[in-house]
């Protein structure tokens, strides 16, 4: 850690202030280019606080920046986590207005629920599976709060990995009766294909990628409580949206899980 608390807090601020009023910022880390992994992340847990302490309540985690696919849309090398707050819930088939947003991108994920609580550290796949209830598709909706949607890692840890809205669908289903690495995804936009995904290609497996958030959260004493959504982070690259667009995810065997936009 490199900022002093009172730095932390303002910027924190400012982050949740650019999410709430849907007004993009200049990167933290122009003003303050010492800001290190471990600020990022006290000031990812600051925004958290706020929020808790407004009575939002948080639902869950995610992983952020787990696929090849993502990692070089973005131009970063590791993995991230975010928390998902109450108010980011869609309902399947449900809208969102872009202009609540700054540049939205969606992106086609596979979703765990916990019946059981997860702590890092030493949190691996096998933990991750015994501890789940079941899996849903999801589209998550990210929204940098940066501007041109471009960002460092430690900027865009601060920022809540991007974290916006998340929409959940399709039919649950026991992690016991399914290959997650082979599960076939197809993302489609007004009803054309954007791309074709693996689970495979979130992390090498996505419980590992779930392993992986249960431990970075670990690290600062955060467990992960039974009940919790864990977004385990796009398959493929994220793709912008604008009013009018309907887009759908379709997971084998899991069913398909849609939002529009206006
Ligand atoms: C960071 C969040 C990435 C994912 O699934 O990889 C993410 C970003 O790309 O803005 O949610
Ligand atoms: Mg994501």
């Amino acid at each position: 850690m490199t900022l002093a608390p009172s730095i932390i807090a303002s910027l924190a601020e400012y982050l949740e202030n650019a999410e709430l009023n849907a007004r993009d910022v200049p990167m933290i880390t122009i003003e303050h280019p010492t800001l290190d992994l471990g600020d990022a992340y006290a000031i990812q847990d600051e925004i958290w606080r706020r929020k808790t302490a407004r009575g939002t309540r948080i639902v869950g985690f995610k992983a952020g920046l787990t696929s090849r696919a993502k990692m070089k849309q973005m131009g970063v090398d590791q993995p991230s986590r975010g928390f998902l707050a109450d108010y980011f819930a869609i309902p399947d088939g449900g809208e969102v207005a872009v202009s609540t947003m700054i540049h939205p991108r969606v992106e086609p994920e596979i979703a765990f629920v916990t019946k059981h609580a997860l702590r890092g550290p030493g949190c691996n796949i096998a933990n991750v599976l015994a501890a789940t209830d079941f899996v849903l598709p999801a589209i998550e909706v990210i929204d940098s709060r940066y501007q041109n949607f471009k960002f460092d890692m430690n900027s865009v840890i601060a920022d809540n990995s991007s974290s916006c809205r998340f929409v959940l669908g399709g039919r649950p289903r026991s992690v016991s009766e399914l290959d997650l690495r082979t599960l076939g995804m197809v993302f489609e936009k007004n009803g054309l294909p954007l791309a074709y995904g693996a689970g495979a290609a979130v992390y090498g497996h996505p419980a590992a990628a779930v392993a992986m958030v249960v431990n970075l959260l670990g690290e600062r004493g955060h467990e992960v409580p039974a009940g919790s959504i864990i977004m385990s982070g796009g398959a493929t690259e994220a793709f912008a949206v604008a009013p009018g667009d309907a887009v759908n995810l379709r997971v084998q065997d899991l069913g398909s899980v849609s939002i529009r936009f206006t």
